[in-house]
């Protein structure tokens, strides 16, 4: 029985109740603006910390640490392309970005996980494109057997909650 469940919904990642949340965030991983910044002022200071221990993290790879004051157990980090144009790998690179944060959820057990749009922010990836690739990922990635039972993809703007309610609806329903 197909009891996995995708969808979007419009709000604020740092707000989830789901035991991970993904953060697109830069190779540093010592914060930055956008989601990356909203989720290391939700967790406070120790987050940091436990990032400056990581040592970074490459472009389309994933790391996790706790989630400290967040309402999510743990915090998946992944580091997005920046958009270059489209002939850069930039889809590949997102793709993998998917795929390793779904993996390291799963290898923790974790049954939920919510999803910024990752790249789309100010490393300019267009935002069909990139959601496309997000929810093509992450409907492979739940055909095979994992611990994840739902995958949350948050928009914090009502375009990008409707662009990705047309992908989904276009992919899966
Ligand atoms: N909840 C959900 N989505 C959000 C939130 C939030 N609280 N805040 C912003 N977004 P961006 P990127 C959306 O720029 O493009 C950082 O400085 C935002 O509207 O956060 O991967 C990092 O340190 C957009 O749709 O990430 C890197 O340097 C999406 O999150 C760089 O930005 C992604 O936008 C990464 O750029």
């Amino acid at each position: 029985m197909w009891k996995k469940q995708i969808l979007a919904l419009q709000g604020d990642i740092t707000k989830q109740a789901v035991e991970a949340i993904v953060n697109a965030a830069n190779p540093s991983l010592l914060g930055g603006g956008g989601v990356d910044g909203a989720i290391h002022r939700a967790a406070g200071p120790q987050l940091l910390e436990e990032c400056r221990r990581l040592n970074g993290c490459q472009t389309g790879e994933a790391k996790i640490t706790g989630g400290y004051r967040l309402a999510a157990k743990w915090v998946i980090h992944t580091v997005g392309p920046v958009w270059h144009g489209g002939n850069q790998q930039e889809d590949l690179l997102l793709a993998s970005c998917y795929r390793h944060s779904l993996a390291l959820a799963a290898s923790q057990q974790i049954r939920s996980i919510a999803f910024p749009a990752i790249s789309t922010g100010a490393y300019g990836f267009p935002l069909e494109r990139a959601a496309l690739i997000a929810v093509t990922e992450v409907q492979n990635f739940l055909k095979q057997p994992s611990s994840i039972e739902q995958v949350i993809f948050v928009c914090f703007s009502s375009e990008d909650f409707d662009c990705y309610q047309k992908v989904i609806h276009k992919l899966i329903v």
